[in-house]
């Protein structure tokens, strides 16, 4: 090894064929001090949140045995909690193969738009009790959630109360027929349900609200109080505005996060939570720590419900593994995470299919990105690789140590190449991880510069790979 440029203390240098950074003070980012205490900064747990990168989604429901049943086209009539019988339910397996797609999280649906609920809840008799699934003594969510513990994968929950055929309740969280009495009764059942499920299971690591949070002032239920007594930690999906440690959508279910795609959003955002009015990037220079979640079936959302619930005969409509890693790239690779929705079938288990495109999915991201063939780390507006011959590459990965904000505004990433240096990639935001890819090209050295940031650019990753 042969270190040519090692100016600084500063830098620490990682991977074995390193040969140099250094940190060039001359250039100036034009940084006041005193910006530097008007930083935003993530939660511990949201930057915990950031480092887990991938999770899943899990969905299941009564609707998997009455694929028929539309629960916005029949108000009057639901399934009956006797057909719920996934007599091979084995949570084990479903946590086993999200472990092996890399998923470092996994949020269970523990009850979605039927009403239908997973636990034996005293809200109501609509749940796997009146079912016969190990007689009605069964919970998913307690098996659930000791599988996550079994398998070191961080538990949480999705209850979302925007929408629920039991009650005749449709988006923003309303019944349908407008009765205040039949309001205030839903919205008790909400209280005690996330009560129960926010008490009864630990710690959850983040909690999930499909299509916000209906505030009290107008007309939902109080959930604020209940999730800070209950679950203070916990992040957040689309929660209520007020709340610390939120994550908004990114606004499709494709697994595609807008770039750029800031880790701050603003107080234009809508009460529901932190859905970005305006172009979903997020906002660099906005007050609140909320990053995107990118949301996207294993199934395609052509397939029957989005591709969220498992149907029979659609295991042609897996997405590919070139379909994921174009979604893990725009997600994780423009600073949001990947949060991939699982299905599970009538038995009460992910199919096989899907076992081994979860699998695949993992394995090949561990292939690409677990040994990079250069890295540095340090602080300054620019970070520079040299190898000892050319060498071949196409990826570059960038992460900032978000816990001291965000700081990048513009970056750009040159390569030497016969002695002069080229332009390989450049962006705007980077927050926790940026992955760029490039045609292959030979370079002898690697240079990442930050003409614009906020604050002394806290560089806690160039990595350089060839896959
Ligand atoms: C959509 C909700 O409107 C949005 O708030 C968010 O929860 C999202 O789901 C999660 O995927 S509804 C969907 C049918 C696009």
């Amino acid at each position: 090894m042969n270190i040519k440029h090692l100016r600084t203390g500063l830098f620490v240098l990682l991977a074995a064929m390193t040969v140099g950074c250094r940190n060039n003070k001359k250039k100036s980012v034009a940084v006041e001090e005193n910006e530097v205490s008007n930083l935003v900064l993530p939660t511990p747990r949201q930057v915990e949140w950031a480092n887990a990168e991938v999770g899943v989604l899990i969905h299941f429901d009564i609707n998997v045995y009455e694929p028929e049943y539309n629960w916005r086209g029949d108000w009057d009539y639901n399934p009956d909690a006797k057909i719920f019988n996934p007599t091979e339910l084995d949570t084990d397996q479903w946590i086993k193969a999200a472990k092996d797609a890399g998923a470092n999280y996994a949020v269970l649906v523990a009850k979605h738009c039927t009403g239908f609920s997973l636990w034996p809840t005293e809200a109501h008799e609509y749940s796997v009790k009146s079912s016969p699934w190990r007689s009605g003594k069964g919970d998913i969510v307690a098996d659930f959630v000791a599988s996550c513990k079994k398998y070191g994968v961080k538990p949480g929950l999705y209850a979302s109360a925007t929408a629920n055929g039991y009650f005749k309740v449709d988006n923003p969280g309303l019944v349908i027929t407008g009765d205040s009495i039949a309001q205030k009764a839903y919205n008790k059942v909400v209280e005690t349900q996330l009560t129960e499920l926010w008490s009864n299971y630990g710690d959850l690591f983040e909690i999930w609200f499909d299509g916000g949070v209906l505030p009290k002032s107008k007309g939902g239920a109080d959930i604020v109080p209940i999730l800070q007594e209950k679950q203070p930690d916990a992040v957040v999906f689309q929660g209520p505005y007020g709340t610390k440690n939120l994550v908004r959508w990114v606004g499709n279910e494709e697994g595609l996060a807008a770039y750029p795609s800031w880790s701050t959003a603003d107080s234009t955002t809508k009460a529901d939570g932190t859905v970005v009015v305006e172009g979903l990037h997020g906002n660099p220079d906005a007050p609140i720590w909320c990053p995107g979640e990118a949301d996207a079936p294993l199934r395609k959302n052509s397939s029957w419900q989005g591709g969220w619930f498992w149907h029979e005969g659609q295991d042609h409509m897996i997405n590919s593994q070139e379909e994921m890693l174009h979604k893990y790239y725009h997600s994780v690779g423009r600073n949001t995470n990947l949060l991939i929705g699982m299905v599970v079938d009538n038995r009460g288990l992910v199919p096989d299919v899907d076992v081994k495109a979860l699998k695949d999915f993992g394995d090949e991201i561990k292939k690409r990105f677990n040994t990079s063939i250069a890295e540095a780390k340090g602080e300054g507006e620019e970070i520079m690789l040299e190898f000892n011959a050319p060498t071949e590459i196409n990826h570059v990965i960038i992460m900032e140590d978000i816990a001291q904000g965000e700081r990048i505004r513009k970056y750009k990433v040159e390569g030497k190449i016969n002695g002069e240096w080229k332009l390989l990639a450049e962006g705007e935001s980077v927050g926790h991880k940026r992955i760029q890819e490039f045609d292959a090209v030979e370079v002898s050295g690697i240079r990442l510069s930050v003409p614009k940031a906020i604050a002394p650019p806290k560089i806690k990753k160039l990595a350089v790979y060839n896959i």
